[in-house]
């Protein structure tokens, strides 16, 4: 069996543990079950040139499978779920709309999330993000309650959990210090459920065991 390697931050500050992407990764090898281990940086190991070589912008996740590398959540995610039936059912058509819904977390809803997140995470109580922040949550609200129309009456973006559910569950975890999910009980029941996987647990569990492990005294 291939060598897995996902790269994720050693430590991140406790407002990101859940959020930052390689959860994404993991998730997906957890529901694969295909084992992996972690690349572990620390803030000067992402501007190395060997890490640029496995991620070009020095972000996490990056993905390497024995000598094959890769980067980009979505790709990387992509990737996995062609390996599992879990993750991507059979068949051309249904192959198409399953990553139609990846392309429409990350291209359609992310962006949107993205913005809001900047406001909040990195600049909030800055006098600018008094105007910009309405109508960012504005904009945000109409297509969250284009894609809650679209969940009505389904439990999965597809016929049945997909890689795209992980897209999209993560996608809206970065909103989860605000109410705007869970004011739309559709789309907070979509939440719910994709969380409540035991596979999600186990790879959120991976990701902050990371990090506890990095701000445990040493000697513990
Ligand atoms: N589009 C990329 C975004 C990756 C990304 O934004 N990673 C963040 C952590 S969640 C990061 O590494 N930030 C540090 C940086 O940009 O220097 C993906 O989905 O993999």
């Amino acid at each position: 069996m291939a060598k897995i390697t996902v790269s994720a931050f050693r430590s991140v500050p406790p407002f990101a543990y859940g959020l930052v992407r390689d959860i994404r990764v993991r998730w997906a090898l957890e529901e694969a079950g295909l084992p992996y281990e972690e690349l572990l940086l620390d803030h000067d190991d992402q501007s190395t040139a060997a890490y640029r070589q496995l991620q070009p912008f020095g972000q996490v996740p990056a993905y390497k499978e024995d000598d094959f590398t890769l980067f980009e959540s979505g790709a990387i995610v992509h990737h996995i779920a062609q390996k599992s039936e879990v993750l991507m059912p059979k068949g051309s058509a249904a192959q198409a709309r399953v990553l139609t819904w990846m392309f429409a977390a990350l291209n359609t809803i992310e962006p949107y999330v993205q913005q809001l997140a900047i406001l909040d995470f990195f600049h909030d109580g800055e006098a600018w993000t008094e105007h910009a922040r309405p109508p960012a949550v504005e904009a945000l609200n109409v297509k969250l309650a284009d894609l809650s129309t679209h969940l009505e009456g389904r439990d999965y973006l597809d016929e049945r959990f997909s890689a795209a559910d992980i897209l999209m569950t993560t996608v809206l975890q970065i909103l989860r210090h605000t109410d705007i999910v869970s004011r739309l009980p559709v789309l907070d029941a979509y939440c719910q459920r994709c969380l409540a996987r035991p596979a999600y647990q186990r790879a959120l569990d991976r990701q902050i065991g990371n990090f506890r492990e990095a701000s445990a005294p040493a000697g513990f």
